[in-house]
């Protein structure tokens, strides 16, 4: 898909602030610094709609996305970040389980992992979760610009094995830098979400 239109509906610090519409949404997933606001930029074209950052814990609120008029991106701020307080855990906490388990326009979670590295106990923890309530599950593997082509199929099967995949599922490799995995990742979403297009 060629994404023409974006744009920052509200970064949500609390549910009250959550838009009230009709689109599908997709949320991204996955540990600080993964890649989340890096990938969203890459799929819509735009090099820093999502703020970025190299130093973890850079999206702290929920972020919400109008692409096309016909569907949501929610950015959604990483877990993992050793650096902050329990209050700031248990803040997040709150916020994000605010929005996954009541959101009623929420059609996917997408699981961001960095290819680079084992499954963590929150990587396989949001997994479990989102396979609980999704038929099946989208995995985007991170950064593969990173490791060596011939090392990819090795770590994808690393990852697939962490987190228990089930045959449902789908291991997608992406790099924000290449772009490679972009396509893949479109013709799955526009194949899994019901989009206004
Ligand atoms: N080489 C490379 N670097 C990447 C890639 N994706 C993200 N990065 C870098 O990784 C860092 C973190 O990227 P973000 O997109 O801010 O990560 P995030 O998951 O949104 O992080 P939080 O908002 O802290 O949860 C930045 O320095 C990015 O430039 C990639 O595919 N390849
Ligand atoms: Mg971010």
């Amino acid at each position: 898909m060629d994404v023409t239109k974006s744009e920052l509906v509200i970064t949500a610090g609390n549910k009250n602030q959550f838009p009230e519409h009709d689109l599908p949404e997709i949320a991204f997933a996955g540990k600080s610094n993964v890649g989340k606001s890096s990938l969203i930029n890459a799929l819509i074209n735009r090099k820093a709609l999502a703020r970025t950052s190299s130093q973890p814990g850079k999206t702290q609120t929920i972020n919400f996305y109008n692409i096309q008029d016909a569907f949501m991106f929610v950015d959604l701020p990483g877990y993992g970040y050793a650096k902050v307080s329990k209050e700031h855990r248990d803040r997040w906490g709150q916020l994000i389980e605010g929005y996954l388990q009541n959101r009623s326009q929420l059609q996917k979670v997408i699981l961001l992992v960095d290819i680079r590295h084992e499954v963590g106990a929150n990587d396989k923890i949001m997994y479990d979760w989102i396979s609980h309530y999704h038929h099946n599950v989208i995995v985007v593997a991170t950064k593969m610009d990173k490791i060596k082509r011939s090392q990819i199929q090795k770590h994808l099967s690393i990852i697939k094995k962490g987190l228990e995949l089930s045959p449902k599922d789908t291991l997608v490799g992406f790099s924000a830098e290449t772009k490679q995995g972009k396509d893949e990742l479109w013709t799955f979403m526009e194949n899994n979400v019901n989009m206004e297009l």
